[in-house]
């Protein structure tokens, strides 16, 4: 097999990187369109054909899409302030509040047991792979006793399970695990009665809390450089997208006092007063918050629709999305006329008032960005069929391992193959001495072959075991490569490739291409394909 097939996960064009003879500066490809050269961890991968000509509307989420928080200020915050809401709100034991957060543990894609107290990293299967108990890891007769057996394997949806699917959850999977832990440790310390499911919905209502009563917003609005990472190329990529026709619209949870304030500094406003300043409305054509997504997606949604007066936060009533005719005004105002800004801003409603307000014929012709696969992505796919670009922020750092990791990943596969071929032998081996009545002579002679054979087997069986382990350790201790779950594609690999269309690292990246890009996947293939293509020369 071609060595440079290892660093194939996603797209074939991989392949072709220069540096396929080992030169040191590979990261980048060639775009076929421009000849401009970008970084591989700058790539938007496409798992669904998308021709941008026929998209008119480019919809983009904002917390973690357009904003990316730095988890190690913002997510930590939430940690803090859901500790303290534990303790002073809930009764658990003050010592909590000496706890700390390691902000790097946790990754997107895991599965949390509510009622075991298990965190679990299962592959496209849905097979637990890796399994802790708080951060106790599990073993294996353990883990394949409890999730094992592929007939009783549940679905590992809610209500007994909880998805880490954004990354605002990282801070309570942490503080479940270690609650877990506290528990084993200190049965007296925690109330009768709660249990794991218990401290789990706990955890969860509080963090909720943080994000609703102020805790994370105040704190991000003195200082939003503190907890956003800057992005200059935003604007740039907004301007293009419009320039070239399309519509931009923004559509996000957050309510309209804090959409300003984060928007304000992403767009670069150094103005020190945001709440009097809206120039960033002039890259958007329509702007709705507050919309409580994912339920907003759903046309029989009856959410009401509200325009917001952007200086004083005030509600105003719509017509369905329509300005309400004025008393003594024979023609209705137009939303940007009577507010002077660039763009409306609405509260609520549902996709239909959007597709109005935008005059959108066809859910195909929209292009929506979100980071987050069941709120954003997997919803507006599945009941809209909007497309759909998926923000994945650890994407950058993957690709790259991927890459420096491709000589570990080749021995891993010879190792592999090594193995099957020893097993296959002894296979024979057994064969002849069971079937093929050997004279003493000869069957002396297999069976020491036999012997050698069981200790090489053992002796690459253990190379292939540790080879996996130092590449599982180099992506994530403890819990591996995003993407992967042993040779198999995780279960949020599954779901990136079914639910988003087109796939990267930060928003921005659609900057780096054009709005025109025809995005094409690499060709579909079948397993019994893969060893095909693989050889020059098949042997039918
Ligand atoms: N959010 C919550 N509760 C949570 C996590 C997030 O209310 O447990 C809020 C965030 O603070 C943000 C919004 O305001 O949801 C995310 O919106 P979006 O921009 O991703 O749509």
């Amino acid at each position: 097999m071609d060595g440079n097939h290892e660093i194939d996960v996603h797209d074939s064009r991989l392949r072709d990187l220069p540096g396929r003879d080992g030169s040191k500066q590979p990261r980048v490809w060639s775009s076929p369109e421009n000849g401009v050269k970008t970084e591989i961890g700058k790539q938007i991968f496409c798992n669904r054909s998308l021709n941008m000509k026929n998209i008119i509307a480019v919809g983009f989420d904002m917390d973690y899409t357009l904003a990316q928080y730095k988890p190690e200020t913002f997510e930590s915050l939430a940690y803090q302030g859901t500790i303290k809401k534990l303790v002073y709100d809930l009764g658990y034991p003050r010592e909590l509040l000496n706890w700390s957060f390691n902000w790097k543990y946790m990754v997107r894609g895991l599965v949390l047991d509510k009622k075991r107290g298990n965190i679990l990293k299962m592959d496209r299967h849905k097979y637990v792979k890796v399994a802790y108990h708080g951060f106790r890891e599990l073993s294996k007769e353990d883990k394949v006793g409890t999730y094992g057996n592929t007939l009783v394997r549940d679905s590992f949806d809610e209500p007994d399970y909880a998805l880490i699917d954004t990354l605002f959850s990282l801070a309570e999977a942490y503080l479940f695990a270690q609650l877990v832990d506290f528990k084993d440790c200190n049965p007296d310390k925690i109330q009768e009665g709660v249990d794991y499911a218990r401290m789990y919905k706990d955890v969860r209502a509080a963090v909720d809390l943080c994000h609703r009563d102020g805790t994370l917003k105040q704190m991000v609005a003195i200082e939003p450089k503190r907890y956003i990472n800057e992005d200059s190329s935003i604007v740039p990529m907004l301007e293009m997208l419009r320039d070239s026709g399309q519509a931009t619209f923004l559509v996000t949870n957050s309510l309209w006092d804090y959409t300003n304030i984060v928007m304000n500094f992403l767009c670069g406003s150094s103005m020190a007063d945001v709440s009097n300043n809206f120039g960033w409305l002039q890259y958007f054509d329509v702007v709705i918050t507050g919309s409580a997504k994912p339920g907003f997606f759903h046309e029989e949604n009856r959410a009401t629709l509200f325009e917001v007066v952007p200086e004083t936060g005030m509600l105003l009533n719509t017509d369905n999305g329509s300005p309400i005719p004025q008393v003594g005004n024979t023609s209705a105002r137009l939303f940007t006329e009577a507010k002077n800004h660039a763009c409306p801003v609405f509260q609520g409603g549902n996709v239909s008032h959007l597709h109005k307000l935008l005059s959108i014929e066809s859910s195909s012709q929209v292009l929506y960005v979100g980071d987050h696969i069941y709120g954003d992505i997997l919803r507006s796919k599945k009941v809209l069929g909007w497309r759909t670009m998926l923000v994945i922020p650890e994407l950058e750092k993957e690709v790259k391992l991927l890459w420096e990791s491709r000589d570990s990943r080749k021995e891993l596969q010879f190792l592999r193959s090594e193995r099957d071929c020893i097993e296959d032998e002894i296979h024979h081996l057994k064969w002849s001495l069971k079937f093929k009545n050997p004279d003493a002579d000869s069957k002396q002679k297999l069976s020491s072959e036999l012997d050698k054979l069981k200790l090489e087997r053992e002796r690459v069986r253990l190379s292939h075991q540790e080879a996996q382990k130092k590449l599982h350790q180099r992506f994530h201790e403890p819990w591996g490569q995003l993407m992967k779950t042993g040779y198999q594609n995780s279960r949020f690999a599954h779901q990136v490739e079914r639910f988003a269309c087109l796939y990267t690292s930060q928003v921005s990246n659609l900057g780096l291409y054009s709005p025109d890009k025809y995005y094409r996947p690499s060709e579909d293939f079948m397993q019994h394909e893969f060893g095909i293509m693989a050889c020059e020369t098949p042997d039918i």
